[in-house]
């Protein structure tokens, strides 16, 4: 206790919010951490490591006694991280050694929710689930199993898809995906085939090396880099603008970066891709695009047949390496000519126009995508989403007067049902303005270090989805897989399908459901209205580091080991670093091994795909399972002809020199196998701005589909389109009578979506979430700054503490979700009293593409609470004393 006490001090110093302490003084180290290592931890064993309590990867030099972590500070060397870490990273050691851990496997003995558990082997464990599964798959298929995972932070985020292929199950899901993050990769990917735009998620590696890049300005869109990703992208924001980077920020709040940009656009909740509209239609109507790079290397001069909506060809290719060839028009001699790939010097083909080639009726990419945005005017954007309009033109020439730039996405915009529209807009705007592949913009495809030999479509984990293993016939089972086949590149499931499934059990019913995540009813949407489907589930197995509130209704427990106990590579820019185990507690497994157990054990008991897929030989160029982490991790560092072990001792080290692996202008590269541009990795080789291949993926499932799949119900929009809230305050006028507010999230940088609300230093920061709301409408309900309020959707009501603040647009609230680990065995469950996903919506509609539901932009009203906080809810730092680590508990030495 008394040493956790002498380094709480260190702790508050050492916490890295880049916006909030001072922005200009991060190249100088917030948190050189260095600096607080003191005489408590001087002896002891020096470990490098990678933390891993969020998404980032931050470098972090642990200091071990006895085989005890006492101390953990940034590693210096880490080209993002650059010493710095967050008070999430730095309170690790609070997380691993806290008192609540699960530490064995246990199987419940009382009735669901009684929390009565007898202590099992992990052998028996696995056996009883695995026959459990078998079992399962005997009586109703194998699609009877769902899995779900979380997508915020697990280090090994593929292992559960991959355990569901072998299996034979196509149901899982990750209440992320459509709702986080695949948008936006999706859109890149088809569009031009790189690394996408969005700095809150660790990438856009230009950005790192902040001294070389040429970039002159940056727009973060709904990303809150500071609160984010505050040791890596914050950070590095803030540097840029250090250098004299220009900053434009689209947020309904005042977050540390709105703070300090240039222009602050405080925008209405919901209705970002009618600003995105807005922007494209004024660079096109004031000439402002890159006119050579849009004609020569996007596929907007193009000629569509209005009627098929796809492009005109002059042929086919059946070549990957050869695009298609296309029709333009060419105005030298008023016909339509085809253009050989890449470019064609005698022609002088249209940008924009309608023609009549042979009787049929084409247009541009370019005219097709002028028209779509026409109605998008400044004045117009500016009502809609409630912002100046002065405002909006100044910010949309700092971006475009301001080349080379990067206009990034966060979150924010994946989080309603316009999410795969305004991701394919970024695209847009950033291609329209030449700002991908040339130094100084955040998209690109630069090299990278094959330790990580995933097939996966995200290659940030190890482990890959060995997608070729779900049989056909399994894959076209897939819930909500036929409707939003953009999912296809997750290879994941729909959560409100998977829902109504078990609720409705049409098509068929989910029955055994394995969840290795936080508190899901933190993360998915509406989510009381999952209770009645996990209380129809057979069996229900929950894996994590501690009990949450979804163990009330597990069957089995399993300990997860945390990320102080594992090991994994992890690429940073130009360097690779090793995650490597500092001690192993009680009997956590990491789950990267889990699941290869439980597929040997289901190959035991006679899944013939569970057994093949442990066989070099039959899974080809595919990674076979491991029979242990050491034949894992030898595999991924062969990249480099080392073991594990050498490569441990060796890392971190640069796998290539900065200039080299930084590679730009990658679409010029000679292919040499066709003589041509390499181009982008698109059937067109160009930048597909009008997005053909949309249509396709929802006729067939192609690109990603391993077969042919029944079309979608309609077609996919081959152009960005703005879809207004279903719960609109400008169009639904009786709801936004009754609920006149407009509610929407963003990060907290003391926590990790659900979780380490169990660890004492952070909540002690940040005890109970506030509601951000405007002085005018604070007025308006009678709330003042620090009362507790209610705050009422649709679909339920809860509670929050009010901060009254101008830092808000007037006609939107803020707040986020929240959980309560003192609460979890109350009536309330730790997860109804001030979670901001009781009241979003899961309901239609959807993302046509994905299938996102709507986590921001719904209507809520707010009222002033009488009676104070929630019950049982704790909010004074002794009460957290619980929570301390134990310095009895049990330490094995790593060597
Ligand atoms: N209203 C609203 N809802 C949201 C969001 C929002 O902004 N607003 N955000 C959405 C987004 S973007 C996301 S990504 C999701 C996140 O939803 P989830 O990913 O379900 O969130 P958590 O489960 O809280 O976080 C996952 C946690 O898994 C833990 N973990 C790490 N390693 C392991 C491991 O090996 N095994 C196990 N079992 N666990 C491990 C880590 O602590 C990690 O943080 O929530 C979504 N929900
Ligand atoms: N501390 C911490 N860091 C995290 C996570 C965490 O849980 N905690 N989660 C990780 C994960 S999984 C993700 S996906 C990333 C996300 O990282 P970010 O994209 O930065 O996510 P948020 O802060 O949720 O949202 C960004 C901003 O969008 C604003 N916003 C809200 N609604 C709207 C809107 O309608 N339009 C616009 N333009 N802006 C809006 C919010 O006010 C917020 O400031 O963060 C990662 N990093
Ligand atoms: S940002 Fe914080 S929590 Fe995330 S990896 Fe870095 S130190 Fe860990
Ligand atoms: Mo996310």
């Amino acid at each position: 206790m008394e040493e956790q006490k002498s380094n709480k001090k260190d702790f508050l110093s050492a916490i890295n919010i880049p916006g909030i302490t001072s922005a200009l003084d991060h190249s100088e180290g917030l948190v050189k951490s260095a600096t607080i290592l003191d005489e408590t931890t001087s002896s002891a064993k020096i470990v490098r490591t990678c933390c891993r309590a969020c998404i980032s990867n931050c470098g972090v030099i642990a200091h071990v006694k006895n085989g005890r972590v006492v101390k953990l500070e940034g590693d210096p060397e880490n080209p993002m991280s650059k010493g710095s870490m967050c008070a999430k990273g730095l309170s690790g050691i609070q997380a691993l050694y806290n008192p609540n851990r699960n530490k064995y496997p246990l199987l419940r003995v009382g009735k669901r929710g009684e929390n009565k558990w007898k202590r099992i082997s992990w052998d028996e464990a696995i056996d009883i689930l695995a026959r459990k599964l078998m079992k399962t798959r005997e009586k109703y298929g194998a699609e009877a199993v769902l899995c779900s995972t979380g997508g915020g932070g697990n280090p090994e985020f593929w292992s559960i898809a991959r355990f569901c292929n072998v299996f034979g199950t196509p149901n899982w899901f990750e209440p992320g995906c459509a709702q986080c993050y695949l948008p936006r990769i999706l859109a890149n990917n088809l569009m031009y085939g790189g690394s996408d735009y969005s700095i809150a998620d660790s990438n856009c590696l230009e950005i790192y090396y902040t001294k070389d890049t040429p970039m002159k300005c940056l727009v973060l869109w709904g990303a809150a880099p500071s609160y984010s990703s505050p040791a890596m992208g914050g950070g590095a924001v803030a540097d840029l603008r250090a250098n004299g980077v220009k900053t434009v920020v689209i947020d309904p709040r005042m977050t540390p970066d709105a703070a300090k940009a240039d222009v602050w656009l405080p925008i209405r909740p919901g209705s970002d891709v009618a600003l995105l509209q807005a922007w494209t239609r004024y660079i096109i109507d004031k000439n402002l695009y890159d006119s050579d790079f849009v004609l020569k290397w996007t596929n907007l001069p193009y000629l569509v047949d209005v009627k098929t909506k796809m492009f005109l060809r002059a042929n086919k290719s059946n070549e990957p390496e050869i695009p298609d060839t296309f029709m333009v028009w060419d105005t030298k001699t008023n016909s339509a000519k085809p253009l050989a790939y890449p470019w064609n010097d005698d022609l002088t083909p249209a940008l924009e126009g309608s023609f009549n080639v042979n009787g049929v009726e084409c247009k541009t990419g370019f005219q097709l995508l002028k028209e779509r945005v026409e109605p998008y005017t400044i004045q117009n954007a500016a009502e809609i989403c409630w912002l100046d309009a002065d405002k909006l033109e100044e910010a949309i020439n700092i971006y475009a007067q301001n080349s080379p730039a990067g206009l990034c996405l966060g979150v924010a915009t994946d989080q309603s049902p316009n999410s795969v529209q305004a991701a394919m807009a970024a695209v847009i705007l950033n291609a329209l303005m030449g700002n991908i592949e040339r130094p100084g913009s955040l998209m690109q495809r630069f090299k990278t270090s094959g330790v990580i030999p995933g097939d996966a479509a995200v290659s940030t984990y190890i482990v890959p989805a060995a997608r070729k293993m779900l049989p056909e016939e399994q894959l076209k089972k897939r819930l909500g897989g036929t409707e939003y086949k953009g999912l296809l590149f997750w290879w994941a499931g729909h959560p409100a399908s998977v829902k109504k499934a078990i609720l409705t059990g049409k098509p068929y019913k989910p029955r055994v459901w394995i969840e290795r995540s936080g508190n899901k009813f933190a993360n998915v949407a509406d989510s009381k209205s999952w209770v009645p489907a996990i209380k129809e589930m057979e069996f229900v197995v929950h894996m994590y580091m501690y009990p949450t509130s979804f163990s009330n209704y597990a069957d089995m427990l399993l300990p997860a080991a945390e990320w102080l106990e594992t090991d994994m590579p992890v690429e940073s820019c130009n360097k690779v670093f090793a995650r490597q185990a500092v001690t192993h507690l009680w009997e956590t497994m990491d789950e990267t091994l889990f699941w290869s157990k439980l597929a040997k054990r289901c190959a035991e008991l006679g899944h013939e795909n569970c057994r093949k897929a442990f066989d070099p030989e039959f899974m080809g160029g595919d990674l076979p399972y491991w029979k242990d982490m050491n034949e894992l991790l030898n595999r991924c560092t062969s990249a480099f002809d080392m073991t594990w072990d050498e490569f441990k001792k060796k890392a971190p080290f640069e796998f290539l020199p900065k200039n080299e692996w930084k590679q730009y202008y990658v679409y010029k590269q000679n292919n040499p196998k066709t003589g041509k541009p390499r181009g982008f990795d698109t059937p067109s080789k160009k930048i597909e701005l009008y997005l053909e291949s949309l249509i396709t993926l929802g006729r067939t499932g192609m690109p990603y589909s391993t077969c042919e799949l029944p079309p979608a119900s309609k077609d996919y929009d081959p152009l960005p389109y703005y879809l207004e809230p279903s719960e609109s305050p400008i169009e639904d006028s009786e709801l936004a009578k009754k609920y006149p507010l407009v509610m929407t999230n963003g990060r907290l940088p003391f926590y990790h979506h659900s979780t380490l609300r169990n660890v004492p230093w952070l909540r002690e920061m940040y005890p109970v979430p506030e509601i951000w709301i405007h002085p005018e409408a604070a007025k308006t309900y009678g709330i003042s700054h620090g009362d507790w309020v209610w705050v009422e959707s649709l679909r339920g009501k809860i509670k929050a503490k009010a901060n009254v603040t101008k830092g808000i647009n007037p006609g939107a609230v803020y707040m986020e979700r929240f959980v309560f680990p003192e609460n979890y065995h109350t009536e309330t469950e730790g997860w109804r009293e001030m979670n901001v996903n009781v009241l979003s919506k899961s309901t239609a509609p959807y993302n046509d593409v994905v299938g996102t539901y709507t986590l921001r932009g719904f209507l809520v009203r707010v009222s002033r609470a009488e009676d104070g906080p929630p019950k049982g809810v704790w909010t004074k730092p002794e009460q957290f004393k619980a929570w301390l680590p134990q310095p009895s508990d049990p330490t094995e030495v790593v060597k």
